[in-house]
């Protein structure tokens, strides 16, 4: 699906700003608010969560449907398509508009549209949008069902807490590490095309010594003819073509890669359609223990992140991706995985851009019951976790900056390894045959017995998570480089690339502790240092990606102190002890050749 772009034949209208809100039931909404407007509607924005708009605990900890409206009046479109697409809508969306079904759509971080051509009145026009925040063994990510918290024991069998947990209102119960935001968190646009128009556009870049190489294929609506541009900086045109499909050269093609983050434009004309998609050359491969780009063995320095912040949630912020980036840069580092679901459009353009490689991650976190049952037969999750795969590779596929494709984070990979190998091998065959650059493909691995786990090897990269001297070894950095070292032994019998997608160690800003004792600055700073150590001895060990940038929110418990605090800048991104020192050691690691 393309990012609607506006320019010489295609118009693009904004629905953002102040919405009609309110809270709706547990289990369903009221269909009277799909046609009639709200009595007496809350004011709240878009794009941005809701939960933290208002200081009320019943947008913080609502549970299941609320409703938004939005009056509009549609742009001139005589003679033109008009499609309504939202970005994201978290988690289930159902879409009516002047009362009439447009239909709904299932998973809060992948983009979905309408055509409303030929539906919308000269006169104002009703959209309300039913919204459902709620999780289980169904959705992506996966929350429990029963009352089981994420965090902290329920103590099993003590009859007053297992009386009260049947009573308890309900509410949502994550099974993953980061607050439930929802809502309309991306842009909601309204678009047009002519009336025959260009559908998708695909680009495979290739190389060829300095020869460029770019297969290309146009997918269209209607009847025309189609050319492609290949437009370099300058906007000179460096190779065009004629038809549908093909694959043109350019010679003495600029490579992209961090540090040269040189973008071509693809340009694509079909009768009065345009459209526009920056991209760049570069190559992807895994050989041997390597991960190569543009040929070149690429050391991963970085982090996992969220879309997280004050006020607005998960909800898209501009300004704090160019934050973000900034400070990426400023520490020295050259990626993220956008732990742990697809990102916002526009950070990838930003990290086209900006030269910053991207992991690639769905939603699909929580697929875990504690060991206790198999979630591969208790969770009903395949097959939308195939449609996420297929939905995020189909919108990202064009961005330089993605350079893997992750198809979880932390599954049970260790309590039922052949469950785990056969639900997730066809997933890695899907993403594969999904992705025409045909990226690596990974799924990251929580701490586990790694000899037990099947899976995780089975994949192109390797990636871990791991918690030596934090959540076990607690406060024994000794005993943690013990404990990793012999787990980097084995993986290193595996024979592929590994790296850490998470290490960490939460810290409270301020906390200062000659001894360097956990959650001070100065032990966070020391875990890194230490485990970082070790890494550096390794040649099959090909990226530290730490968790996490910045501290964000999460669902409250015993083990958080108003969120998760492992970041290294805090929440409003200021850098803790752990910062500096990154800054400086990544300085000193370049991004290619590091391990040989
Ligand atoms: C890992 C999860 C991540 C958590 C992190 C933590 O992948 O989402 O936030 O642990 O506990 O297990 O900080």
């Amino acid at each position: 699906m393309l990012t609607p772009k506006m320019n010489e034949a295609r118009c693009v209208t904004e629905l953002n700003g102040i919405w009609d809100f309110a809270l709706s039931g547990p289990e369903r909404f009221e269909e009277k608010w799909m046609r009639e407007k709200l009595e007496d509607p809350m004011p709240i924005a878009v794009p941005a969560s809701y939960n933290d708009q208002k200081d009320d605990i019943n947008l913080r900890s609502h549970y299941g449907w609320v409703i938004y409206q939005k009056t509009f009046f549609a742009p001139p479109c005589a003679g033109r398509r008009l499609f309504l697409r939202f970005a994201a809508v978290t988690h289930a969306a159902v879409v009516y508009l002047n009362g009439e079904l447009l239909g709904s759509h299932k998973g809060g971080f992948l983009p979905f549209e309408f055509e409303l051509t030929g539906k919308v009145r000269s006169g104002g026009n009703l959209l309300c949008v039913a919204v459902d925040n709620r999780v289980d063994f169904s959705t992506l990510p996966v929350g429990n069902e029963n009352s089981i918290a994420f965090f902290g024991s329920d103590n099993p069998g003590v009859p007053s807490v297992e009386l009260a947990k049947k009573r308890c209102r309900p509410q949502n119960r994550p099974n993953f590490d980061f607050f439930n935001y929802c809502g309309i968190t991306r842009p909601v646009k309204l678009y047009t095309t002519p009336e025959n128009y260009i559908a998708d556009l695909t680009l495979v870049p290739g190389l060829d010594g300095e020869t460029g190489t770019v297969t290309f294929a146009v997918e269209t609506v209607g009847t025309g003819t189609v050319s492609l541009q290949i437009l370099d900086r300058t906007g000179a045109i460096a190779a065009e073509a004629e038809g549908p499909s093909g694959c043109i050269s350019v010679p003495h093609a600029q490579v992209w890669e961090p540090g040269h983050p040189y973008l071509y434009r693809a340009r694509v004309c079909y009768g009065e359609d345009v459209y526009e998609q920056p991209f760049g050359i570069r190559t992807v491969e895994v050989r041997g223990t390597q991960f190569l780009l543009n040929g070149k063995p690429l050391y991963f320095k970085g982090f996992g992140k969220h879309e997280d912040s004050y006020f607005r949630g998960r909800g898209m912020d501009e300004c704090l991706n160019v934050k973000d980036v900034s400070l990426i840069h400023w520490l020295n580092a050259n990626s993220f995985r956008t732990s742990h679901y697809p990102y916002a459009e526009e950070m990838y353009d930003l990290c086209d851009r900006e030269g910053i490689l991207i992991i690639d991650e769905v939603p699909a976190v929580g697929i875990n019951c504690g060991g206790v049952q198999n979630p591969y037969e208790v969770m009903s999750i395949r097959a939308h976790h195939r449609e996420v795969i297929r939905d995020m590779i189909a919108r990202d596929k064009n961005h330089p900056s993605v350079v893997m494709w992750s198809l979880a984070n932390e599954p049970d990979t260790e309590h039922f390894p052949q469950a785990a190998y056969d639900y997730f091998y066809p997933l890695y065959e899907l993403a594969h045959a999904c992705d025409p650059q045909d990226r690596p493909v990974t799924l990251v691995c929580c701490q586990n017995n790694y000899l037990r786990d099947i899976i995780t090897r089975a994949m192109d990269v390797c990636c871990l998570n791991r918690y030596y001297g934090w959540y076990n070894l607690s406060g024994d950095l000794d005993a943690a480089c013990d404990a990793l070292n012999t787990e980097l032994d084995f993986w290193e019998t595996v024979g592929k690339p590994v790296m850490f997608t998470e290490y960490g160690a939460d810290t409270y800003p301020g906390i200062h502790n000659i001894n360097g004792e956990m959650f001070s600055e100065e032990y966070q700073t020391e875990f890194f240092r230490r485990t970082n150590d070790e890494f550096d001895k390794r040649s099959f060990f090909i990226g530290e990606q730490i968790w996490n940038f910045a501290d964000f929110s999460t669902v409250q418990g015993p083990m958080r102190v108003d969120g998760n605090r492992k970041g290294i800048l805090t929440r409003d991104r200021r850098p803790k002890l752990a910062a500096h020192y990154f800054r400086q050691r990544w300085g000193n690691i370049p991004d290619f050749f590091y391990k040989q």
